[in-house]
């Protein structure tokens, strides 16, 4: 439960639909435990209205993250590389030194908090936003 052999095998109810992707964004995820400090560093993750967006995400970090996103449901569609057609969800766990590709529709203007879910890791700096293009 704690990899992501299990998320491999997940097939949606309703698939995000086969659109391209107009932009890729990439986040890593780093931090150093015996300091307790976690970031989120990468590319600004500026969307504009009507996008089909990627994000890869890759955890670079000793720990486990849930990363959640705000505002949106997304699909899985890659894992450690490997396309999928994955489980629509709004938070995916990043096990150690994995990558995780999400797609999602940029349907939602707004200004959106994408963090890991354990609210110790976010409050320490693993949190960044979703902006729209105005
Ligand atoms: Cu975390």
């Amino acid at each position: 439960m704690l990899g992501l052999d299990l998320e491999q095998t997940l097939r949606p109810l309703k698939p995000a639909g086969d659109r391209r992707a107009h932009r890729s964004y990439g986040v890593t995820l780093t931090g150093d435990m015996a300091k307790y400090s976690w970031n989120i560093q990468g590319d600004a993750l500026d969307v504009a209205v009507g996008n089909r967006v990627e994000f890869t995400i890759r955890n670079m970090s000793m720990m486990s993250h849930p990363m959640h996103l705000h505002g949106h449901k997304f699909q899985v569609v890659g894992v450690n590389s490997r396309a999928i057609s994955g489980a629509v969800r709004d938070t995916v766990l990043l096990p150690t030194m994995s990558y995780v590709t999400i797609a999602f529709d940029a349907d939602n203007p707004g200004h959106w908090p994408f963090h890991c879910h354990h609210l110790y890791h976010m409050a320490s700096g693993m949190m960044t936003y979703v902006a729209y293009q105005a």
